[in-house]
């Protein structure tokens, strides 16, 4: 069989850090693009050195023209500015939209038929303007985000229990941003759900109330530690697990930026809904029932997206 071919649109944190791990799981031979002038062929270059030490085989290589993502199997994408202190993801908005809609142009001329991940943000906006730019069929063409979200609650469950992260098991909802809903019911240690571990003495409402917030801020805690740019290894192994379901067909049910037809209530958007990912892309949408109080801070999240599709719209307006 051949091996299949990533490509990673932006070479900058994220970008090498899924190139390391792309080849490193052996996923597929790995090109990196970005527009700074040499420094994706530079960066393959070196991550190709780790390989005899490392052991794998995977070809890595990298350049300033597009042409190199062509006949890519997936493509993830990462092109534009990240946040610094003091900025909400929303603030990076006009770059963005105007990288995202070029590096679309570029997907749907050269890899009309990959599976593409995008991460930049403000993510749930970007991969809607990502998709129409494209032409791809919306299920093949989704966000990063729950992956990285739920990670993070996880991460901080699995730290307040004292148990291994693998037996927490999260579910997160909604936009990525402040207005994220961590969905404290159907998140569980071992299939025990957290309201029950609270009826249980193993916490406390306002310890799982604290944590609920913590993953919100989880991007901004990174963000004012770092200084100078956002997280990138957890978002990198989050997109590399999305990608891994696609190219084997695992059918994960994960959590991702979605388009939106009917499901939820929405038509038309991209927001984060638990899905199963396989070999067609997005192969559903889980709906999944959600009681009064979700469905406001659904809505919330929802209506947090629209606003930022109306400021694209705008920009685009203006342009044109
Ligand atoms: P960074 O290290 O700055 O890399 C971005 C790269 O994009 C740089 O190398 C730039 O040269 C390159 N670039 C800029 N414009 C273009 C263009 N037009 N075409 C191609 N390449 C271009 O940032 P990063 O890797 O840390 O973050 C990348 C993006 O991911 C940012 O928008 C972050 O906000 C976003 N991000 C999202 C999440 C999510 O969970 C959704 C998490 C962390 C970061």
């Amino acid at each position: 069989m051949a091996r299949k071919k990533i490509a990673l649109v932006g070479a900058g944190q994220i970008g090498g850090t899924l190139a390391l791990l792309a080849a490193q799981k052996e996923l597929g031979d790995v090109v990196l693009f970005d527009i700074a002038e040499g420094m994706p062929a530079g960066k393959a270059l070196d991550l190709a050195e780790t390989s005899p030490v490392e052991g794998f085989n995977a070809s890595l290589t990298g350049g300033n023209d597009y042409s190199i993502i062509e006949g890519a199997d997936v493509v993830i994408v990462t092109a534009g500015i990240p946040r610094k202190p003091g900025m909400s993801r929303d603030d990076l908005i006009g770059i963005n939209s105007g990288v995202c809609k070029t590096v679309g142009e570029a997907i749907g001329k050269y890899a009309p038929n990959a599976f593409v991940i995008v991460i930049t943000n403000p993510l749930d906006v970007m991969v809607w303007v990502l998709q129409q730019a494209s032409g791809l069929p919306p299920e093949r063409v989704v966000g990063m985000a729950g992956v990285l979200d739920s990670a993070r609650f996880r991460y901080f469950l699995a730290e307040e229990f004292n148990v291994s992260v693998e037996d927490v098991t999260a579910f997160v909802l909604g936009g990525h941003g402040d207005t994220m809903v961590p969905l404290v019911r159907y998140s569980t240690v071992a299939g025990i759900p957290l309201p029950d571990l609270v009826k249980m003495g193993w916490t406390t409402q306002e310890k799982l109330d604290a944590i609920v917030q913590r993953t919100r801020d989880g991007g901004a805690e990174i963000v004012k530690l770092l200084k100078t740019g956002s997280a990138f290894y957890a978002p990198a192994a989050s997109a590399i697990q999305m990608a891994e379901s696609y190219l084997k067909d695992q059918k994960r049910v994960l959590p991702v930026a979605a388009h939106l037809s009917g499901q939820y209530g929405q038509d038309d958007l991209y927001v984060g809904v638990p899905t199963i990912i396989g070999a067609g892309g997005v192969e559903k949408i889980i709906e999944i029932e959600l009681n009064d109080e979700e469905k406001a801070m659904f809505q919330n999240s929802v209506d947090a997206v629209k606003t930022l599709v109306d400021v694209v719209k705008k920009l685009d307006a203006e342009k044109s």
